[in-house]
């Protein structure tokens, strides 16, 4: 398809705007990037996603698509090469189960260890620990969660891998170490190791500094 308009919106660091980055450039889709000040949110940000006023926006020739896993679904269904979804209808709504849980259930326990301390953080890697037992055993004989090469899934648990180093190294505890989690370790090196995914990272001391900001209100009792 030529001469289409293929518009980013997103941040920097953020987690939901990475998938979106992953997904086009494993198709091969070009696009521009439009980087967002959550801050100071851009009129046309506001205009395309009126409703939840967040990043990522995709905009596919002035058609605005919004929430990072729908964007993902939009993007399989637009540009077919290179799927990402399973083509079997069981398998595709297992992908979409685990996408879901991975933004429902397992990012909250894991945000939980990160800004809770002493006891409630004892409990909060307890819950972070059961939610990341479910994806250890997604891995078992599986290189990717899509098998042998990256897809939805892997995908949309992307985050993980970067984002939990990072929280680890700010609160100083491991919460994925490799005793409990070596399949859960295997893959999030051989995800890293993915040219798209490792050209792509937001840096590091970036996010450290970013993320250490946003602990501080939490260590000092005001949220
Ligand atoms: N469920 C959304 C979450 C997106 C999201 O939380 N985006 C954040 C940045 S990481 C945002 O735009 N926040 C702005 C705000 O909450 O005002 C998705 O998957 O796209």
């Amino acid at each position: 398809m030529a001469n289409e308009e293929v518009k980013l919106f997103r941040t920097w660091s953020s987690p939901f705007g990475l998938r979106i980055v992953w997904a086009l450039k494993l198709k091969g889709i070009e696009y521009e990037t439009v980087l967002e000040d959550l801050s100071n949110k851009s009129h046309l940000l506001l205009q395309y996603n009126p409703i939840h006023k967040k990043i990522p926006v995709l905009l596919h020739n002035g058609k605005p698509i919004v929430e990072s896993l729908v964007i993902l679904e939009y993007i399989d269904n637009t540009w077919e090469q290179i799927p990402i979804l399973p083509q079997d209808p069981y398998e595709r709504a297992r992908a979409r189960f685990l996408a879901k849980f991975g933004d429902e259930k397992l990012l909250s326990s894991i945000w939980s260890v990160f800004v809770k301390q002493g006891k409630e953080q004892e409990e909060a890697i307890g819950s972070a620990w059961e939610n990341l037992k479910i994806l250890e055993e997604e891995l078992k004989g599986k290189k990717f969660f899509g098998g042998d090469t990256i897809g939805f899934v892997d995908i949309a648990l992307g985050w993980t891998v970067n984002l939990i180093g990072i929280l680890e190294e700010i609160i100083e505890l491991k919460i994925v170490d490799e005793e409990k989690f070596p399949l859960l370790c295997a893959w999030m090196q051989d995800f890293a190791d993915v040219s798209i995914i490792k050209d792509n990272w937001p840096p590091h001391d970036k996010m450290i500094a970013k993320f250490l900001a946003i602990r501080e209100p939490y260590l000092a009792g005001s949220k």
